[in-house]
């Protein structure tokens, strides 16, 4: 099992598609195993995109993130970072399949709506940037057997 964060963007809950996005993923068996809304503090966003520190587009990452409330969700699932990755769709929402989020909701680079982890060593230090500390709630969803189930294993 794997937890991922996801990001909706300021120009997603401006939009009023908080609901919209995580429906998305409550709908395909992920379990939301935390939820914040929050001003963005600038020291933060720039941790969180330390990684992009020094292109020509980190300082508008940093300014937009910051520009209005964000909402935060933990989801948790099998390959919960490679399926949400695929959902959100490529980076560009004019590029982006139709169906994904990405795709379906956007339509201008600077206005993609959303971030998701990209790997289990983002996912973790981003959980963690996000949420803090033993925040994430552990619950059992008895639906889960109507979800989640192993593969046999080929012989
Ligand atoms: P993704 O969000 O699809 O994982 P990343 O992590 O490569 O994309 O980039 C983080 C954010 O930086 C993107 N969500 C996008 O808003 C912005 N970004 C990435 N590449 C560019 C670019 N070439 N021009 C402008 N903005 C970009």
């Amino acid at each position: 099992m794997q937890r991922t964060l996801v990001l909706a963007k300021p120009d997603a809950v401006q939009r009023g598609l908080i609901g919209e996005i995580i429906g998305r993923f409550e709908r395909k068996g992920l379990k939301v195993v935390g939820l914040r809304l929050l001003s963005v503090p600038r020291p933060m966003a720039e941790e969180h995109y330390a990684v992009h520190a020094g292109k020509h587009f980190y300082d508008g990452l940093v300014e937009f993130i910051t520009s209005g409330p964000v909402a935060a969700f933990a989801l948790e699932g099998p390959d919960a970072i490679a399926v949400v990755r695929k959902m959100v769709g490529k980076t560009m929402p004019n590029e982006a399949e139709p169906g994904t989020i990405r795709g379906d909701l956007g339509i201008s680079g600077l206005r993609n709506l959303i971030h998701a982890s990209d790997a289990p060593e983002t996912a973790e230090a981003e959980l963690k940037l996000w949420f803090g500390e033993d925040v994430l709630v552990d619950y059992e969803r008895e639906i889960d057997a109507w979800i989640v189930a192993e593969e046999p294993a080929r012989a």
